[in-house]
């Protein structure tokens, strides 16, 4: 029973630590990657905490638009000559792998002038990102120890390999098993 709880809550606090985790962002909210509603990209990334594992959507006419990834240098100037990748699909995914920023534009002539250009900037957050990973990771050893599954697992090649080591295990545990049984 105290197994099953074990792994129950395991999962659990797995489940949250993933959705805590990848978020979903779509640029510009409801108006989608636009030039119609003259929408300050700036202003909607500042309010937003991206991290690694999140999902940033460009939803757009592809008739119209598109999204190429670019160095900072290309973002200053709005130069689409050789983008670092380009999407045009309309729904465009991209998935946010690295800290720092990622800087990307439509590469439609005059697009990226009239403002519709993001700067996804994800920060290191180094109190935030490797304690749910580093707790995750302590609860299985911890419950390795106490889980009495792997041991019988563990013992038989022991006693197979190291016979002596093995009866004294088997001895101490017949002891443990009368002292328990005494007491
Ligand atoms: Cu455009």
């Amino acid at each position: 029973m105290t197994l099953v709880e074990r792994v129950v809550v395991l999962f659990i606090v797995m489940t949250i630590v993933k959705v805590s985790y990848a978020a979903v962002y779509k640029v510009g909210d409801s108006a989608g990657w636009t030039t119609l509603d003259t929408i300050d990209y700036r202003k909607w990334a500042a309010t937003k905490n991206f991290q690694i594992g999140d999902t940033i959507i460009f939803e757009y006419n592809a008739k119209f638009h598109n999204v190429m990834r670019v160095t900072h240098a290309m973002y200053k100037t709005c130069n689409a000559s050789s983008p670092i990748a380009t999407f045009t699909t309309g729904k465009d995914s991209i998935n946010i792998t690295n800290h720092g920023h990622h800087f990307f534009f439509c590469g439609v002539p005059g697009h990226c002038q009239a403002g519709q250009k993001v700067d996804i900037n994800v920060l290191k957050v180094s109190a935030e990102a490797p304690t749910p990973s580093g707790s995750a990771l302590a609860s299985p050893t911890v419950q390795a120890s106490t889980v009495p599954a792997p041991s019988p697992s563990n013992a038989t090649p022991l006693i197979s390999l190291n016979g002596s080591f093995g009866l004294v295990g088997l001895a101490m545990g017949i002891l443990s098993l009368a002292f328990s049984s005494y007491v």
